[in-house]
């Protein structure tokens, strides 16, 4: 039956470029939802940007330019990104829309009017230079600010807090009835450590920033001298976009899926799942938590250490599909991975030029030069039967892999077919039967063409682009079903004269 399935990005920062993480994670979310709306159910992918706070300010500051402008131009740039990416996203948020302010401001108006916002005093060490709150970790040896050299005062000020410890004991409840709300399960498990943490220390969450020292910012409809601080807002945003207040809102909002790495692990599973109890919105189906892409000397990629890849310059070397397929395929998704061009090169040309590659380009040589087809009358060959009890594997792999997240587990699921009719070609020797068995020869190349098309419908999710452009030759339907038999495939009878180059091998450029 047709379900309705959300996916989401975070809604990233605008204080810089988008770079080859916030890429990964879009594109990982892509990869889902291509394969979600394959499998005929209804998808609504969103993502966004994140505009207010004073880590925003300030970038636009540096910049020299007024903060609207600012935020316009970044918005844009992410915006322009995914679409040279070929990101197939639905919409996407900026925090700055009115549509966005509308639903923060009912939201909290919503959670205060019910008695969970309260006014309460703030005391923290304060860093004027930075103009926030620095939490003891940010502070060097000296008890300084990393960044000022100066020792933080401790301030105490009026600021609305939402009673989260309320809400904890009663999602710990619901996470330890159903662990899938988080995974994979080593984040599960984090998040109830986290909860647990929080329950001990007592603190609720604050969430305003007073206007006379930060005014970049959505206004507490219920004190005109404060803005909403920038988690409460921008978490809100998943709900904004999926229509919040609407009819459809509640069947779109019913399969909400949030990917997330594991930097914004606690916002995402601890403030908001109790956000969303507080406001009485029905809780999302599952966060989905992914590592890091470490450059070098193993440090997280981020634009504040500068080590980060510029996800443009690697798409114009090697192509979209081909740097999506590294992502993909590279991460264990949930733990981190290393980054650097030789992984990348041996990756590519390891499975996208030798196996995929060799494999349409020698069965798609030989049909030409063997005048054998594209035949779709041509009968199954022999092998047909060790192809099939492939195929039922990956079926069952393939689909139970991207249910589960696994991006990489389900891409290996088609290489394990794909390495299969790789040794049913060198096994039966087409070229040999060209000359002493035409007719087996006919059958034998057929049927790998059939078995061809079926690795090129499983791998559109992650391969959107190439492998469009050969089933369109082959006269193929990409919007077809993932089929589990040869013979539920349909191509056109052809003579092929050329057809585009798969994947190239590529030299290490440093
Ligand atoms: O945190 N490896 O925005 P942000 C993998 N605005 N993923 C990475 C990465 C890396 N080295 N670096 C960044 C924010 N990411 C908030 C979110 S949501 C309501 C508000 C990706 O611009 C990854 O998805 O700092 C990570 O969680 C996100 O970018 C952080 O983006």
């Amino acid at each position: 039956m047709k379900k309705s399935v959300m996916i989401t990005t975070p809604a990233y920062y605008v204080n810089a470029r988008p770079h080859i993480g916030h890429a990964y994670t879009t594109i990982a979310c892509d990869t889902w939802a291509r394969y979600q709306r394959l499998t005929g159910n209804d998808v609504f992918f969103l993502t966004g940007t994140d505009e207010h706070g004073d880590k925003i300010v300030k970038a636009a500051a540096e910049q020299g330019k007024s903060v609207e402008e600012y935020c316009d131009e970044i918005a844009g740039e992410f915006k322009s990104v995914w679409q040279s990416l070929g990101i197939s996203c639905d919409d996407m948020i900026r925090t700055t829309e009115v549509r966005h302010k509308k639903v923060v401001t009912e939201i909290l108006q919503k959670i205060y009017d019910a008695g969970d916002i309260y006014a309460g005093e703030y005391t923290g060490k304060y860093c004027f230079g930075c103009e926030r709150y620095l939490t003891d970790k940010e502070l060097n040896g000296k008890g300084e600010c990393e960044v000022h050299l100066k020792v933080p005062e401790v301030i105490s000020e009026k600021n609305y807090f939402f009673k989260m410890q309320k809400y904890l004991p009663i999602w710990k409840e619901m996470l330890l009835k159903n662990s899938s709300l988080v995974q994979p399960e080593g984040y599960y498990k984090e998040v109830l450590g986290t909860i647990d943490e929080l329950v001990k220390n007592g603190e609720d969450l604050s969430i305003s920033r007073p206007k006379k020292r930060l005014k970049w910012g959505i206004e507490i409809p219920f004190d005109k001298d404060y803005v909403t601080y920038v988690w409460f807002d921008a978490l809100i945003n998943y709900v904004s976009a999926a229509g919040y207040g609407a009819s459809s809102f509640g069947v779109r909002w019913s399969g909400a899926h949030h990917m997330i790495a594991k930097d914004i692990l606690k916002p995402h599973g601890v403030y908001w799942p109790t956000m969303l109890l507080a406001a009485q919105i029905p809780m999302y189906k599952r966060l989905i938590v992914h590592g890091y892409w470490l450059g070098f000397q193993d440090q997280k990629m981020s634009k504040s250490l500068g080590n980060a890849k510029d996800p443009l310059e690697l798409s114009a070397w090697l192509g979209n599909d081909a740097l999506r397929f590294f992502l993909m395929r590279e991460m264990n998704f949930g733990g981190d991975a290393r980054f650097s061009e030789e992984i990348m090169v041996n990756r590519l040309n390891a499975n996208l030029a030798n196996d995929l590659g060799n494999l349409v380009q020698r069965t798609l040589s030989m049909l030409k030069k063997y005048e054998c087809g594209p035949a779709p009358s041509a009968k199954l060959h022999q092998s047909g039967d060790t192809i099939h009890a492939a195929l039922k594997t990956l079926k069952k792999d393939y689909h139970q892999r991207f249910e589960s997240f696994e991006f990489h587990n389900a891409i290996e699921s088609v290489f394990v077919l794909i390495r299969l009719l790789n040794k049913i070609v060198d096994e039966y020797k087409p070229w040999q039967l060209a000359k002493e068995n035409l007719p087996e020869c006919v059958s034998l190349l057929n049927t790998l063409l059939r078995a061809i098309v079926i690795v090129l419908l499983y791998l559109r999710p992650v391969l959107p682009e190439k492998t469009a452009d050969l089933l369109s030759l082959l006269k193929v339907k990409s919007d077809e079903e993932f089929p589990d038999t040869l013979t539920a495939v349909h191509f056109a009878e052809a003579k092929l004269d050329t057809w585009p180059m798969l994947f190239q091998r590529i030299e290490i450029k440093e």
